[in-house]
């Protein structure tokens, strides 16, 4: 089987990490779990309102979002439907900010802990460890740099949804959004 291009492989690492259950399918599961673990992150204990408030705001990710675009009514996206239709949004950036921005607004609105309506590095910390437990402090912090493109310390909203939306459609090796989810390392 040949290697995957760049964008195949990053959707498809992407994938895997939404995919919180492992098995195969995005659904609302997944989405429970990713509030639980963000959740969980940023200090809230189960069963308390401030837990149900993080896992409440990936439901409606899920509901509001994801649902909608789900084939035939049904209730979970497979990695390949969720690969072919993520591709459809390469050159299309009309497209990619209706759909992937409107994603990473409702991100960028649970990572922004401290509703400054921007992310620190430790607010930044926080989120990405929620989503993805082996990735290290340093890590994180490599990552910020490269999303951080002004410098200034902080991830905008125009940073942070840019991010995203690179992560997901750009097919260009050099993005910055790439770092989205920590060094990228596709198809190496
Ligand atoms: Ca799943
Ligand atoms: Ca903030």
């Amino acid at each position: 089987m040949p290697l995957p291009d760049l964008l195949t492989a990053k959707i498809g690492h992407g994938f895997d990490h939404l995919d919180a259950d492992g098995d195969g399918r995005l659904t609302e599961a997944d989405h429970v779990l990713m509030g639980e673990r963000v959740a969980k992150s940023m200090g809230h204990q189960p069963g308390t309102p401030a837990e149900r408030e993080i896992i409440d705001a990936y439901l409606r990710i899920w509901r509001e979002l994801h649902l909608p675009h789900v084939p035939d009514g049904g209730d979970a996206i497979s990695r390949e439907q969720f690969t072919t239709s993520t591709r459809t949004l390469v050159g299309n950036p009309a497209a990619a900010r209706a759909t992937v921005g409107a994603v990473a607004e409702a991100f960028l609105a649970i990572a922004d802990i401290d509703r400054d309506g921007k992310v620190g590095p430790a607010e930044f910390l926080v989120f990405q460890h929620g989503h993805f437990p082996r990735l290290t402090e340093a890590e994180a912090d490599e990552a910020f740099t490269h999303l951080d493109r002004d410098g200034d310390g902080y991830l905008s909203p125009e940073e942070f949804v840019g991010a995203v939306i690179e992560f997901w459609c750009s097919d260009d090796a050099e993005a910055p959004g790439n770092w989205f989810m920590g060094r990228p390392s596709y198809g190496t």
